[in-house]
């Protein structure tokens, strides 16, 4: 997962909240196959590990076929278990340390910041691969209670190196202030998944965005 252009954005999918593997597996494809995107992330809730593990054996494939690193959200056991390229935690979840550790040097491991410097700091201090910051707008996915300037991206991109991420609530219609703004990543569920035309569409609309 890289952006060595450090001027265009990429998404950052994160699979719906429930899904059937066998049947996502297919609309997972045509959305990779539509245009870039850097990374998935498997992000299941109120399932057991066996659930998640079966998910990213069969989904994990599919994007790293396509040189698309495939990211577990919140458990390094289980990203190291089913060959994840990474991890995504938060801060409740396990650490940035103990992920790292388990993980090794080569893994990504990203971490949440919710809208906060300190955070962001903290995490790119020890070595995160990439901070996110959220929620930038609305959303019915996921409760939370922050909701940064759209600025924050600015302040980091000027300030360090690290990729940073932006989520919550983005759409194709919503997104360009952030990539104004210098987010090296869109990270987006609803505004792909339930896209009026489709995922695929909703992929080539988004990178058309970032051509500006
Ligand atoms: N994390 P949608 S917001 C998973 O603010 C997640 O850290 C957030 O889904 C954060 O694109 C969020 O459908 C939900 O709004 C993103």
């Amino acid at each position: 997962m890289n952006n060595d252009d450090q001027n265009t954005c990429r998404l950052y999918l994160i699979t719906p909240p429930r899904l059937e593997p066998t049947a996502f597996s297919d609309t997972l494809a045509q959305a990779l196959d539509a245009g870039d995107v850097a990374a998935v992330q498997l992000r299941l809730k109120d399932v057991d590990d066996d659930a998640i593990c079966r998910a990213a054996e069969v989904l994990a494939p599919i994007a790293q076929s396509r040189d698309v690193a495939f990211i577990m959200n919140d458990r390094p056991d289980l990203a190291q278990r089913t060959g994840c390229d990474g991890v995504h935690v938060g801060q409740q979840d396990a650490s940035y340390k103990d992920a790292r550790a388990l993980l090794g040097p080569s893994a990504i491991v990203g971490v949440t910041c919710h809208d906060s410097r300190h955070l962001a700091m903290e995490a790119g201090d020890q070595g995160a691969d990439y901070v996110a910051f959220g929620a930038f707008f609305p959303t019915d996915t996921k409760e939370t209670q922050h909701k940064p300037d759209p600025e924050i991206l600015t302040w980091w991109s000027e300030a360090t190196t690290v990729p940073c991420v932006a989520i919550g609530g983005i759409t194709v219609e919503n997104c360009p202030p952030l990539v104004y703004a210098g987010a090296d990543f869109l990270s987006v569920i609803s505004g792909v998944w339930n896209y009026p035309d489709g995922p695929a569409a909703a992929v080539q609309a988004f990178n058309k965005c970032f051509e500006g």
